[in-house]
């Protein structure tokens, strides 16, 4: 199953020179077969512009489900904000989807609408669709941009708080019983912090005298980010249990990779990369930083050990959820979202070895363990047929190219990290200069004679 999917992937990537109407048939089809194959549903995607929402839909459209994108693009806006874009040429929604329905003859539809702000939009096309199916990616997620100043503190908790609490009383008012599919985090858990095994959402205890439970996972979350997810989750948990909402949370790792067999279709359908110190994530800034002759940028001793997925992986996994709902009367359905777990360094060394770049070890700007152990639960997702993709230096490949072809899109002094968690770490960071950062072809013109 494992080298299907590799071998797809790889056909894929190199579909961006083949004509559009030689369509590689991706892993879906044949992940489809496992899945046992639900009929086609109508699905919102919210939030469905950015780097994980994207390919979601179009794998969502790819199996045959009716696919509407909702989205405020405001990830684009922070873009300008932070005077940085993806590495990557993403296209305007209207042309992702004309260049959708050109290669494949599927529709996807897309409603500007911002899921925090306007409710009564949002409760007239839930009432206007009604999906069976609302997957709500659409939260500020950059857990250094939510600790960069009080505004982007406050933008955080509002966008992601009101919009989830939003999804919640729109669904009750449009009385449609769609079942809502959300984007957790591993960091709602803190990392490695309950001792043993993380499990799925829940977690055994012995109260006072003895009594014994099953509650939510204590949350302990590491930045204003990961502290929305842990209130979006309390929301989830009062809205089962006083209108009976069907919900499932999903915590995700931290996800690596670009592309996905449907990305891969056309140019005008690249997925978002994200390499700055505020959006980029951990493993596909060193592929980046790698690919680019750019010192690995370790936080602290690199002894943080984090949980990951393979952007093909989240897709499937949505589609996973969809298909298998909690039953009217359920609690939320939690299930983790990750494929295995790594140590930054030993990522770090890995990719230093394939690229020969040197690893920085950076003072970290952020207020968090210095070394820690992580063991995950994802026994639900394994069960439901997933057998996931693991850190291959195959599919690392597939990001360097990617990061090779679009290398004059890259501005060095963005690499360094730009928020820090409270004044210590800001001071402890106050030597690193973002101008210093070079590229490989600038450092070799810089030394010509
Ligand atoms: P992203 O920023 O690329 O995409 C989020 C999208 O939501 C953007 O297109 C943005 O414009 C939109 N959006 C934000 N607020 C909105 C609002 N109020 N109304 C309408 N649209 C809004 O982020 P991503 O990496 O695709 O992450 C998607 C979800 O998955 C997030 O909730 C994130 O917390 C979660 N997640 C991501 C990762 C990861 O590594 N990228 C890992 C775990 C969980
Ligand atoms: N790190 C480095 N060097 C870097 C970047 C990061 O050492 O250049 C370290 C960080 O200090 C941290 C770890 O790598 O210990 C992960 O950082 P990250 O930026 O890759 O991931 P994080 O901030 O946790 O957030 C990302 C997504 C977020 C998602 C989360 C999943 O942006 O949306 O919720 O991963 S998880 O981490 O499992 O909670």
């Amino acid at each position: 199953m494992k080298i299907i999917i590799w071998a797809s992937l790889l056909q894929a990537v190199v579909s961006f020179s083949v004509p559009k109407t030689s369509v590689p048939r991706s892993s879906s089809a044949l992940f489809a077969e496992a899945n046992g194959s639900a009929a086609p549903k109508k699905i919102l995607v919210l939030g469905g512009d950015g780097f994980c929402g994207w390919p979601t839909s179009l794998y969502l459209s790819d199996q045959g489900h009716d696919v509407v994108v909702v989205d405020n693009l405001s990830r684009r806006n922070i873009d300008l904000e932070l005077g940085c874009d993806s590495l990557t040429p993403i296209q305007p929604m209207e042309v992702r989807c004309q260049a959708w329905k050109e290669v494949t003859g599927k529709d996807i539809r897309f409603v500007n609408l911002d899921v925090a702000k306007e409710y009564d939009l949002l409760v007239q096309l839930i009432e206007k669709e009604k999906p069976d199916s609302i997957v709500h990616f659409a939260e500020q997620r950059a857990a250094p941009y939510s600790m960069k100043t009080s505004k982007t503190k406050r933008y955080t908790v509002d966008n992601n708080v009101g919009g989830s609490n939003n999804l919640c009383c729109a669904v009750i008012d449009s009385g449609v019983d769609a079942h809502i599919v959300h984007l957790g985090t591993m960091g709602v858990y803190g990392y490695g912090t309950s001792g043993g095994e993380i499990p799925e959402g829940y977690i055994d205890v012995i109260l006072p005298g003895g009594r014994e439970s099953n509650i939510l996972h204590p949350a302990y979350p590491g930045s204003v980010y990961h502290a929305t997810k842990c209130l979006d989750a309390l929301l989830w948990q009062f809205y089962n249990k006083n209108d009976q909402l069907r919900v499932t949370d999903l915590h995700q790792g931290i996800v690596w990779g670009t592309n996905t067999p449907q990305t891969a279709l056309d140019e005008r359908l690249i997925n978002r990369f994200d390499y700055d110190g505020d959006y980029g994530t951990v493993l596909n800034r060193f592929l980046m930083q790698g690919a680019m002759g750019v010192p690995l940028t370790v936080y602290g001793t690199g002894g943080q050990t984090r949980a990951f997925i393979h952007i093909s992986d989240t897709a499937r996994c949505i589609e996973l959820a969809i298909n298998n709902p909690p039953k009217p009367g359920d609690r939320v359905e939690i299930f983790n979202q990750v494929a295995e777990t790594r140590r930054v360094r030993d990522i770090a060394n890995l990719v230093a070895k394939l690229t020969g770049v040197e690893v920085n070890y950076i003072p970290n700007p952020r207020q968090e363990a210095d070394e820690n152990e992580l063991d995950v639960s994802n026994k639900k997702f394994c069960n439901l047929g997933l057998d996931p993709i693991t850190l291959d230096t195959g599919l690392f490949d597939e990001v360097t190219e990617v990061v090779k072809k679009y290398k004059s899109r890259c501005n060095p002094q963005k690499i360094l990290p730009a928020s820090f968690w409270n004044k210590k770490r800001a001071e402890a960071c106050a030597d690193l200069d973002p101008k210093s950062v070079k590229l490989a072809e600038e450092k070799t013109e810089a030394a010509a004679p």
